[in-house]
């Protein structure tokens, strides 16, 4: 396999301007017809025309309707010699859909067809200059089997449609926005479909329509007001309109990732889009919510301004992230928003940086494109766009989005470019906050702090650090910004008055060397420094202080997010040190912050229960040097028992008291009722009585909707009643098993909320309702043991070589899902030495498995290096 560099990029030779396709689809076969428009791009001698294409037929090729006698194909392209500057080039191919498991290009999900090109799919579909940077007008006609495939879908606006011989039928459509081809898609299906208007800005009526199988179709109205929210929402905050005349999403069981933002025609993963109360968790409904909201954000960022190459992916996906980010604030509760984004940047993120695949927002280099979809990529490139917001403030960081926005409207840019208009509109340099896209690790600020009583000032002084990473031994500082405020001892915040590059404004200080010390004046009594507030940057802060002050955030800090902050640092410290011994009991201090967030009557449930709970496996894991696995989970465990027991009463008073009969609502307030009544009933059952369980076996017969039934059937699933565990699971599948979304469920809760062996695993993969080519179950088996931290890491250590066997399986099916599942193994070195080598003797299998997919190997390669 070839490396991609960042550095070899060069404009193509040739511009595709128009792509003309028919699409016919056939039962064994898929015939596809491409005339592509073409244009030398400079001028000279004619160079080779080089086109991608892979798993295809050729059955005819023209250049301006003369035959192509002479072309060669190697690696993965044709290669012929045009006599002209400009010409049409046509091909006819056959492909094979129905036998594409890959679910890249045209493939079969279900009774439907459906494509997924991004990033690099269309290949697979015709001949093509498969590239961001080559961007043309489509006109797609699709042709099939009326009976069995009554709806055809494509990009745009449909223009005709009408019958053909043979009971087939055929629809056109036309999209008049130049882009690339990875947004290209077509569908054809017996799909039910859901209707809506939406009325723009300008007054432009919109048709919205969503698409389902008909198993799936009682479940598209949440997603349709959602979307509609979206749209309404981009045009309020960010200025952008739609801009054809429908917007269409279909939904797809099989799936690779999430969703996909083609022009116009969203296809999405079922589970990402299908709701109902029934079926779906408050949870659930959130995520729908965010994902139907971030692919329609791409219609501008990503599809009007798209990326000039695969290496500035970040440019669409980190600003699309932040744009879905602020809607969802918008929506519900901002501090809760930042609170779960925070938390999934440090569970999911930091380890990655942390590792062997840490690498830049903007990568220097890959094999296989499809492996750089990371958190990386999109959840710190979202952390990177929201830093230039913290830096230009949010007035100016509009003015920079709209001059983007208009300056590269139908342009593949890079992510120079974007960082330029945020400069440009804010007279400020950013060259050294690029280091940010270019410089892979997580910077580590170590902070100290000193107090004159004589002069009364106090000093803090930040030295920033950033570890080695693979390919980047050395660092130079990064810009960044630390949102803060002093408190007096009651938590009052103070005036700032200081000598460092502080925006009152904001209450922003911004760090830019490698070491910094500001003096703050006129403080008569040691104040406590509440730093970083919400998370201002994605960096990791060691802050040796006294415990009084922690107590302070964790208790009083008016900023809600540093005292979750505050408060997880105490509940990880203590896990830590009872993990090594250090402590034998847990300290009087988290009963004490426990306490105050107990009879905290000011905060709302979901903050609450945020408060309350403790930080999961990957978090502690990331925080400490070498990892004895079952000790920490004992460590964890103790902390759990020790918190479920001390305040049972209260557990089991507040389960009864957020109790509720009234209709489901999905919103804030009822979540966050649902999701702290959830998790006192945890505790409660943890604490052991019967009484306890029974509650929870009867929340979860009695439910009416998914959150309350699976608050109840997980705390079941947590105990040692394996009678009552087994009859409920027995009665879940009964009652669902026709519900796709619910047997995922099922088959995930299994996995990941009980422990596991992998001889269950073994069974649980043998049955009816599993399906080693669809990635949903296999992310709800494997996905879920994997996550399942006490069982994936069991003394025996089976877990691993079971992994390693399923993704050598996978790579066989589906390169880019089997090379997910090399993740839970690649943290190798930070496990004690002999797990360590359990782990990476199941990578070697991997590397070892013949016919490696580009993806796999990849993976497996940096893992071990
Ligand atoms: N852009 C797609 C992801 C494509 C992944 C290709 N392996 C979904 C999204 O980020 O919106
Ligand atoms: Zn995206």
């Amino acid at each position: 396999p070839v490396t991609i560099r960042l550095k070899d990029y060069t404009q193509p030779d040739y511009w595709i301007t128009h792509t003309d396709l028919v699409i016919r689809i056939h039962d064994d076969h898929t015939e596809v017809e491409s005339r592509l428009s073409i244009e030398r791009n400079g001028d000279g001698e004619l160079p080779p025309l080089k086109l991608d294409g892979v798993d295809q037929t050729i059955i005819e090729m023209t250049i301006d309707d003369v035959a192509v006698e002479d072309y060669h194909y190697e690696h993965e392209q044709l290669i012929l010699q045009p006599s002209k500057a400009q010409f049409v080039f046509r091909a006819v191919t056959h492909i094979h859909p129905n036998e594409n498991t890959s679910l890249e290009g045209l493939y079969k999900s279900g009774t439907m067809y459906c494509t997924q090109c991004e990033a690099e799919g269309f290949r697979k579909i015709t001949f093509y200059q498969d590239r961001p940077d080559v961007m043309a007008t489509f006109t797609t006609r699709i042709e099939a089997d009326k009976a069995a495939y009554p709806v055809l879908l494509a990009n745009g606006n449909p223009i005709e449609e009408g019958e053909l011989e043979g009971g087939r039928h055929f629809a056109t459509w036309h999209d008049p926005f130049v882009k690339p081809a990875y947004l290209f898609a077509t569908v054809a299906g017996d799909l039910v479909r859901q209707d809506d208007t939406f009325v723009t800005r300008s007054g432009r009526e919109v048709s919205l329509r969503i698409f389902a199988e008909k198993h799936n179709a009682h479940k598209t109205t949440f997603a349709l007001e959602s979307l509609k929210r979206s749209m309404k929402w981009d045009e309020e905050r960010f200025g952008r309109e739609y801009d054809l005349d429908i917007f269409m999403i279909v939904a797809s069981d099989f799936f690779n990732m999430g969703a996909m933002e083609n022009k116009g025609l969203n296809i999405f993963n079922s589970a990402a889009v299908l709701a109902s109360e029934e079926t779906s968790s408050d949870d659930r409904f959130e995520r729908i919510e965010a994902i139907v909201a971030h692919e329609y954000f791409h219609n501008w960022s990503g599809n009007r301004v798209t990326c000039r190459d695969w290496f500035q992916l970040s440019l669409k996906e980190g600003f699309t992230v932040f744009r879905d980010g602020e809607f969802t604030a918008d929506m519900h509760d901002r501090t809760l928003k930042r609170i779960k984004d925070v938390d999934f940047l440090k569970n999911y993120q930091f380890p990655e940086d942390n590792g062997p695949n840490a690498h830049p927002v903007q990568p220097q280099e890959y094999i296989e494109i499809n492996n750089f979809y990371t958190v990386t990529v999109y959840e710190k490139g979202a952390e990177v766009v929201g830093m230039l917001n913290t830096l230009v403030g949010d007035e100016l960081f509009r003015q920079g989005s709209d001059l983007y926005f208009e300056r590269f409207d139908g342009m593949a840019v890079t992510t120079d470019d974007f960082v330029a208009c945020m400069a440009e509109v804010s007279g400020q340099d950013f060259t050294q906050f690029k280091r940010w896209y270019t410089q892979a690790g997580t910077p580590q600020v170590d902070i100290e702090q000193a107090f004159d009583a004589q002069t009364n000032t106090y000093q803090l002084t930040f030295k920033q650090s950033c570890k080695p990473t693979p390919g980047q031994s050395e660092k130079q500082p990064f810009v960044i910004p630390v949102r803060m405020a002093l408190l007096d001892q009651s938590g009052q915040e103070l005036t700032i008055d200081c000598d460092g590059d502080f925006n009152a404004d904001t209450q922003v200080l911004t760090l830019s060397q490698a070491e910094t010390t500001v003096t703050f004046r006129g403080l008569s009594e040691a104040p406590v420094a509440s730093l970083f507030r919400d998370f201002s940057a994605p960096v990791r802060v060691r802050f040796d202080r006294p415990e009084a002050d922690v107590l302070l955030l964790a208790t009083r800090d008016p900023n809600a997010f540093n005292r979750f902050d505050a408060i997880q640092q105490i509940y990880m410290d203590t896990i830590l040190s009872l993990a090594s011994g250090a402590f034998d009991r847990v300290p009087d201090a988290v009963n004490a912050v426990v306490e105050a967030a107990l009879n905290d009557a000011e905060l709302s449930h979901a903050i609450k229960a945020t408060l309350l709970r403790l930080p999961t496996y990957p978090l502690l894991v990331d925080n400490s040097d070498t990892i004895d696995a079952q000790r920490l989970v004992a460590a964890r465990d103790q902390l759990l028992n020790h918190l479920a027991v001390q305040y049972v009463d209260q557990w089991q008073s507040m389960t009864q008291s957020l109790a509720s009969a009234d209709p489901y609502r999905f919103d804030a307030a009822e979540a966050g009722r649902r999701e702290l009544q959830g998790l006192s009933l945890q505790y409660w059952v943890k604490a052991g009585s019967d009484e306890a369980l029974n509650y929870a076996e009867a929340l979860y017969r009695a439910a009416n909707n998914q959150t309350d039934r699976l608050n109840g059937l997980s705390a079941v699933l947590k105990s040692d009643d394996a009678g009552r565990k087994e009859a409920l699971l027995v009665h879940y599948y009964r009652q669902w098993k026709d519900d796709t979304q619910m047997v995922e469920n099922w088959l995930s809760l299994q996995t990941s909320a009980t422990d596991v062996s992998v001889s269950q695993l073994k069974d649980l993969m043998q049955h009816e309702a599993f399906d080693l080519k669809n990635p949903n179950k296999v992310r709800s088996v494997l996905g879920g043991f994997a996550g399942n931290f006490k069982s994936f890491h069991d003394d025996t250590g089976e877990g691993y070589q079971f992994l390693a066997e399923q993704v050598a399986t996978l790579n066989a099916i589906n390169p880019q899902v089997a090379a997910r599942f090399i993740k839970p193994l690649e943290n190798w070195k930070r496990f004690s030495p002999e797990r360590g080598e359990m782990m990476k003797s199941a990578l070697s299998h991997i590397l070892a498995t013949e016919d490696l997919s580009p993806d796999v190997l990849e993976m497996a390669q940096k893992a071990l290096a």
